[in-house]
């Protein structure tokens, strides 16, 4: 049975914890108390509070702390003045879901098997990073969009791919990804229970989807920010992983089809008279909006007193769109990089990743580590002072957030494929950059294959940021090197 509007409670504890001092008598009492109890009684372990903020399609570029010029984001700035700013970090590949999957499993994509966004659930039989937390004590809860349990009708709630199935305690959001879209929908779940958001009515034309509101008065973020915070306010005893998998600035697909305009958003606010396209105020409007919750979200944690016992993480799910009417190029929102949505360049896979933790994390730095999602699962293990499962992918950049970067363990390589766009393969070898493109169907045409080049193509990050300058035929003794690697790990 999944749960209805309260968490469930924590599973069995099981400890390895090496650098913690474990009250557990005090946290075991809080564990078969449940969450209505939580709250009464402090049972602080020494372990962290990890806080991991992953919004939907926002580039590389769209931060004032990473080079945005046009868009203001002071909160997020300010977390990386007060914390580490990693500048080689990608997601777990260029779209919603399998990026998503590599988050909850630490395995990249090629061992997740999920290269696109085709349907995928989890089975409930996975160790998601959240299974293994709430088994070792943490409450665990999530907000936002979910993508891997999917659900069409409320009849289909009840299935193995749900987050309260696969270690959530609790979710408050969307189960079916494309209704995500919708900035206003007529409801959102909490848990297993829908949740009617007042005043939203649907769009009844067929190319709308069911993803477009005609009448528009509830906007989704700002509830799922609310769940957020009530859930924070109840757990701030106990240490818990609350993911805010906030939908900004991803496009509303249909809206944009529907209205010409897809970046929903309930008011301009300070660009409300610039001379921009609609769309374009919009985005910008978004993610101020959404950098004023981040702003809040430390307000509430410091009036919580557990802003030093809590690690913030904020990162993007994939690079930036080009949908709703929106262009990537208007805000520069992949900066430097090359590619965006839907490509294995960097602008579609790099993005920022900031982390703040008062006096563990040293302010004002920056880590040139390259990581990857898949090393959340065994990060979020070593804070909880657990093992993370054999088999994955992830290396821990706890050493890294420390400022131990002498004794942070690297990857070999980072490893990403995709069924969509142009290009199906990036791996970042050391300095380098692999990208493989589609051959040329020459009895089907494929609009997105390359017309020329090669379909094996080499850059040199550190001179060559924006993969202007293939140099596969320059070094091919380096691009012999990666497929081999590829080709012992049976990814080739
Ligand atoms: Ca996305």
């Amino acid at each position: 049975m999944l749960n209805s509007s309260n968490d469930a409670l924590p599973g069995p504890c099981r400890f390895r914890s090496l650098w913690f001092s474990l009250a557990i008598t005090s946290m075991m009492a809080a564990v078969q108390a449940g969450d209505r109890t939580i709250s009464s009684g402090s049972d602080d372990d020494g372990r962290p509070n990890i806080v991991y903020i992953m919004v939907d399609d926002l580039g590389y570029g769209d931060l004032g702390c990473y080079g945005q010029q046009r868009i203001r984001t002071p909160n997020i700035d300010q977390l990386a003045t007060e914390g580490l700013r990693f500048t080689d970090h990608y997601a777990g590949h260029t779209v919603c879901r399998p990026s998503r999957l590599v988050l909850w499993l630490g395995q990249h994509v090629g061992h997740t098997g999920l290269t696109g966004n085709r349907p995928r659930s989890l089975t409930g039989q996975e160790q998601t990073v959240a299974k293994l937390l709430k088994r070792s004590g943490y409450a665990t809860g999530g907000v936002g969009k979910w993508s891997l349990g999917n659900v069409n009708t409320p009849a289909e709630i009840d299935n193995a791919g749900h987050p309260n199935r696969n270690g959530f305690d609790y979710w408050y959001g969307y189960m079916n990804q494309g209704n995500a879209h919708n900035y206003y929908p007529p409801f959102l779940w909490e848990n297993a229970t829908q949740v009617p958001l007042k005043g939203n009515v649907i769009n009844p034309a067929p190319q709308a989807r069911g993803r477009v509101s005609s009448q528009r008065v509830s906007y989704s973020h700002d509830f799922m920010t609310q769940a957020a915070f009530r859930f924070i306010r109840r757990h701030k005893s106990h240490p818990f992983l609350l993911h805010i998998h906030w939908t900004i600035p991803h496009a509303n697909n249909e809206g944009g089809r529907v209205n010409k305009d897809g970046m929903e958003v309930p008011d301009y606010g300070a660009y409300a008279n610039r001379d921009w396209p609609q769309p374009e105020k919009g985005f910008a409007a978004m993610i101020t909006r959404m950098d004023a919750d981040v702003g809040r979200l430390m307000r509430l944690l410091k009036e919580l007193k557990i802003d030093e016992r809590t690690l913030v993480l904020f990162t993007s799910d994939n690079g930036p769109h080009n949908e709703g009417g929106h262009k990537h190029e208007f805000f520069n929102s992949n900066g430097a990089l090359t590619g965006f949505k839907r490509s294995m360049h960097e602008g579609g896979i790099r993005v920022p990743l900031i982390a703040r933790w008062p006096k563990k994390i040293a302010p004002g730095t920056v880590a040139d580590h390259p990581s990857g999602f898949y090393d959340f699962l065994p990060t979020a293990c070593a804070l909880a002072g657990i093992d993370p499962p054999q088999g994955i992918d992830g290396i821990s950049y706890v050493p890294s957030l420390l400022g131990q970067s002498d004794r942070q363990r690297k990857h070999e390589y980072l490893y990403c494929a995709s069924q969509e766009g142009a290009t199906s393969v990036g791996v970042r070898y050391g300095k380098w950059k692999l990208v493989r493109y589609r051959k040329q169907n020459k009895r089907r045409k494929n609009k997105n294959a390359s017309s020329a080049g090669r379909e094996w193509r080499l850059y040199d990050l550190t001179s060559d940021i924006g993969e202007q300058r293939d140099l596969s035929q320059v070094h091919p003794e380096v691009v012999q090197k990666i497929m081999a690697l590829l080709k012992r790990d049976r990814l080739l």
